[in-house]
């Protein structure tokens, strides 16, 4: 089976990176549940030696998810932290990078408690204002890193405007693409040299597996990420990649009913009169609703965040949920809704949280695929509560 040329985004999605088994022509790529490959005789092999370097179902999974981003290759790490560890890992002592400032609380942690000891610097900076990202640059920045939409105020930043930027400058973009799927935005084709996914949310999307991606397009990133996942040894397992390969066939399907349900439960909130601020991109009250039109022309997605009037009544809120679950994580096929303050982002120093507006108040949804009907009594039912 060889994929057209102009085959579409949801041909693709399914078919790209997938050859019927050789063996058997089972259909979909087996799990090769292996750790080493037996050499036919000295110094002649079939292409694989050992299963951290080569494994059959993670290479499938690596061509699928190139494909899918409109990137050359894609390397597919064991969490979304080690894929953000392994982009780090290109930098060397004195590098610089920008930083969105409002990222996901892991992405921070990292940046901050572990990298800094390795004599690198961040600026975190509001990478939505462009003035700033330019002011941000040193002769010594390596590397832009962009969350856009954000992890939770959901805050865009213009890709193409900041790989510009970071171009002129000599130094490369990497956006984390996670919030919003190669469905909604396409990093590459605006600019960026880099694309990160925590597969764990849409392009897995069922809740079932932990993995992470990095895409790219650069040979000298491409060969450098190779030896990285080499020698630092943070693999996705070929079980994972099977389940992240099942994911993504049906992830235009998904992104559809996400971005459906997203939208009209935000439209929803905006309505309800114990919210006092709702955040989501496909609103006309976003303040980047231009740029989301621009940017993410297929609709905003599934994930949005909402205010009440105070901690007390979030925690009303949150406790009474019965159909939507209190629990880290999002991009699931089952609505999720968190308190970003005390659980992902808690990591996050209070003023830091408060200069992006992420308050003790704010609760975020990870708008699921269920009927909408049933999501909107659930949230009226919780919000009931105060
Ligand atoms: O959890 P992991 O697969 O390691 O991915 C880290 C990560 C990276 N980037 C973004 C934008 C993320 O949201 C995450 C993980 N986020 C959550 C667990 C969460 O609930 O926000």
């Amino acid at each position: 089976m060889k994929l057209a040329k102009n085959a579409r985004f949801a041909t693709i999605c399914l078919h790209a990176g997938q050859e019927p088994d050789p063996s058997t022509g089972a259909i979909i790529t087996p799990i090769f549940q292996t750790s080493t490959y037996v050499h036919e005789e000295l110094g002649k092999h079939k292409g694989f030696e050992y299963a951290r370097t080569q494994n059959p179902t993670r290479s499938a999974l690596e061509a699928n998810l190139a494909a899918i981003e409109g990137g050359k290759t894609s390397f597919a790490f064991a969490s979304g932290m080690s894929a953000v560890g392994a982009i780090a890992a290109r930098l060397s002592q004195g590098d610089h990078v920008i930083v969105t400032d409002n990222t996901y609380g892991g992405t921070f942690r990292l940046f901050d408690k572990v990298l800094t000891r390795y004599g690198l610097t961040f600026s975190y900076v509001d990478t939505s204002n462009l003035d700033e990202v330019s002011k941000a640059f040193t002769p010594a920045t390596k590397l832009v890193f962009v969350e856009t939409p954000t992890n939770p105020v959901l805050r865009l930043s213009d890709i193409a405007a900041i790989a510009d930027l970071a171009h002129k400058h000599g130094a490369v973009l990497a956006v984390d693409n996670t919030f919003a799927s190669p469905c909604l935005q396409r990093p590459i084709a605006l600019g960026a040299d880099l694309v990160m996914h925590s597969t764990t949310k849409y392009l897995n999307g069922h809740s079932d597996s932990i993995g992470g991606v990095v895409v790219a397009i650069r040979d000298e990133d491409i060969e450098w990420l190779r030896f990285i996942q080499n020698s630092a040894g943070a693999i996705l397992s070929p079980f994972d990649s099977w389940l992240v390969l099942r994911g993504t066939k049906t992830l235009p399907l998904r992104m559809k009913a996400h971005t459906a349900n997203g939208q009209a439960l935000a439209e929803f909130l905006e309505k309800h009169p114990k919210v006092t601020r709702v955040i989501y991109p496909g609103l006309d009250s976003h303040p980047q609703r231009a740029l989301a039109k621009r940017q993410m022309p297929n609709g905003c997605g599934g994930m949005l965040s909402f205010e009440v009037a105070s901690l007390e009544a979030a925690r009303k809120v949150l406790n009474r949920f019965k159909l939507m679950s209190l629990a880290e994580s999002l991009g699931g096929v089952e609505t999720l809704v968190c308190h970003p303050a005390s659980m992902t982002h808690a990591s996050v120093p209070p003023e830091r949280r408060a200069k992006i507006g992420l308050s003790d108040a704010l609760i975020r949804i990870s708008a699921g695929i269920e009927d909408i009907a049933d999501l909107t009594e659930d949230l009226s039912q919780a919000l009931s509560g105060i």
